[in-house]
């Protein structure tokens, strides 16, 4: 398998860096985040945005499609719920649940506090999305107060995509009163191949 990344940094990329290291799949790096917003970026990814990458000379883009696929590559790593199974399912709901109903909110607050140009933005909602990301956390939290990982009782590449969404949440503050996020991320950070960085940024 040919695989080409774009994307660099403790940002969304850092999924993929972490599920490329996870599996042993050799890849080449095609251009860092600078590539942001460029037309050469937008030609594999139409948003021109980190991460996307070209694999046997066809784009993929978002991070949770692009790291689910590749664990699905390397059936001998043992990264991911096998498909049809009820494991999947549970793949699917956490990684969906995290990205719908967690990291969305994070990510309008991001979007109007510095990404938009200023007059752009509209901040009344900052205070709604801190709280929609809690409600969601707290379910998190409960799940991770029986286990120490979200799929099969065991480390996969669901967590690799939830574990930057919490560790995002964490950054914010809005991880506070949720002690089993904070034993799982820990967990995560304890890792060999862990890419999450405590400064990390969206
Ligand atoms: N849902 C996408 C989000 C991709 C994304 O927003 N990437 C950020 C970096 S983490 C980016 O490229 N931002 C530039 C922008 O929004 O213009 C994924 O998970 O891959």
């Amino acid at each position: 398998m040919d695989v080409t990344l774009y994307g660099s940094g403790t940002n969304r990329t850092a999924r993929v860096t972490w599920t490329l290291a996870e599996t042993g799949i050799a890849h080449t790096v095609g251009g860092a985040s600078d590539m942001i917003g460029t037309d050469a970026l937008k030609d594999i990814h139409p948003l021109g945005k980190i991460p996307a990458v070209v694999i046997d000379g066809k784009p993929l883009y978002e991070s949770a499609a692009i790291c689910g696929y590749l664990a699905d590559q390397a059936p001998e790593a043992d990264l991911i719920a096998k498909p049809g199974g009820w494991g999947r399912s549970q793949h699917d709901q956490w990684v969906m649940f995290c990205l719908t109903e967690m990291e969305a909110w994070l990510w309008n607050t991001a979007v109007n506090s510095f990404l938009l140009p200023e007059p752009e933005r509209i901040t009344a909602g900052f205070e709604q999305n801190a709280a929609m990301y809690r409600k969601s956390a707290a379910i998190l939290n409960r799940e991770l107060s029986a286990r120490d990982y979200l799929v099969e009782d065991r480390f996969t590449v669901a967590d690799i995509i939830v574990g930057w969404t919490v560790n995002w949440g964490r950054r914010t503050g809005n991880n506070d009163g949720f002690p089993a996020l904070g034993a799982y991320l820990d967990r995560l950070f304890a890792r060999p191949h862990c890419t999450l960085n405590r400064d990390q940024d969206c």
